[in-house]
């Protein structure tokens, strides 16, 4: 089992002729509504700190972008940029989790130097959005992405606690007791791809197996591969399988080189008309697309 590469990859380039994204677009998050794929994506430009643009398409392969960022870093805490973002429509409201990277946090400083905060953010139009705040603070925490829907009544967000992948739930969206928060997923010490560091990706896929859920993982040799899983719908910290192999790894020029070498990291598998379409950031340069059927991903998640 293998994405396909899409034949007009790279799908987004960065723009020479812009001053906030004239260097790297990539790790874009993808939503399908009202019958347009929706992209918010991560550029870097002159400054090298981090913003997020929108591009919208009809096809998911030819797209439209928005000449502003739709968000910009503000304040401290994001003074070196808003990344990685993951949107998610919950009932009627779309809510976007980013990394917010600064010089420095409140609480305990998180990496060397600087900090960073996983944060959500909500809005009604996709365009302008308000923040939350952050489901954790004074932590390495990044790679968070919330479930479209409530399970058991509570949000529930799956989040990275380095190297392993997070659950946390929470009422409100702006409250998430860390005595709620339990791993789900952790390096495989024997498995190459995923051995060293895991991550989530896109929106979790909900099926009647379970939930489908892309996540990055990476080795020794710090190649980022793509791989999935399933995890039980009312209890998503049950992992029903999760197999050995992945299903996705850098292999053109783009991808192998870049601005950071041997990455192609995602944070969009949407799925439309039994395709999945899994959106990601070559290189952390350009942005490709890769697809497959919905049916023959399902069959392979569930045989590990
Ligand atoms: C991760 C994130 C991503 C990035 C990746 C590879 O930690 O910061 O934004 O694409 O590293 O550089």
């Amino acid at each position: 089992m293998k994405l396909q590469r899409h034949p007009s990859n790279p799908i987004l380039l960065p723009d020479p002729t812009s001053d906030w994204e004239t260097y790297n677009v990539f790790n874009p998050s993808v939503i399908y509504h009202n019958g347009l794929f929706h992209m918010h994506y991560r550029a870097q430009g002159f400054d090298w700190v981090s913003r997020i643009g929108y591009a919208v398409s009809s096809d998911g392969n030819h797209w439209n972008r928005m000449r502003y960022p739709v968000l910009e870093p503000v304040g401290g805490s994001e003074s070196r940029g808003v990344e990685d973002p993951r949107v998610t429509k919950i009932d009627n409201r779309f809510y976007m989790c980013y990394t917010a990277y600064g010089s420095k946090v409140e609480g305990e400083p998180t990496h060397e130097g600087g900090g960073i905060l996983p944060m959500i953010a909500c809005s009604d139009n996709l365009i302008t959005w308000e923040r939350l705040g952050p489901i954790v603070r004074g932590e390495d925490n990044k790679d968070h992405v919330l479930f479209p829907q409530r399970i058991g009544e509570r949000y529930a967000v799956l989040h990275r606690r380095w190297p392993d992948i997070w659950i946390a739930y929470s009422d409100d969206l702006l409250h998430w007791d860390k005595a709620d928060m339990g791993t789900i997923l952790s390096p495989r010490a024997d498995n190459d791809w995923d051995s060293k560091s895991i991550g989530g990706n896109g929106v979790p896929i909900e099926t009647e197996h379970g939930w489908l859920v892309f996540y990055h993982g990476y080795g020794g040799d710090h190649i980022y591969h793509i791989g999935v899983c399933m995890l039980d719908l009312d209890d998503p910290t049950k992992v029903i399988s999760r197999p050995g192999a992945a299903i996705f790894w850098p292999e053109e020029l783009w991808e192998i080189r870049g601005d950071v070498p041997n990455v192609v990291f995602s944070n969009a598998n949407l799925v439309v008309d039994g395709v999945v379409y899994v959106y990601y950031g070559g290189g952390d340069h350009v942005i490709g697309l890769a697809t497959c059927t919905l049916d023959e991903l399902l069959a392979y998640a569930l045989s590990g």
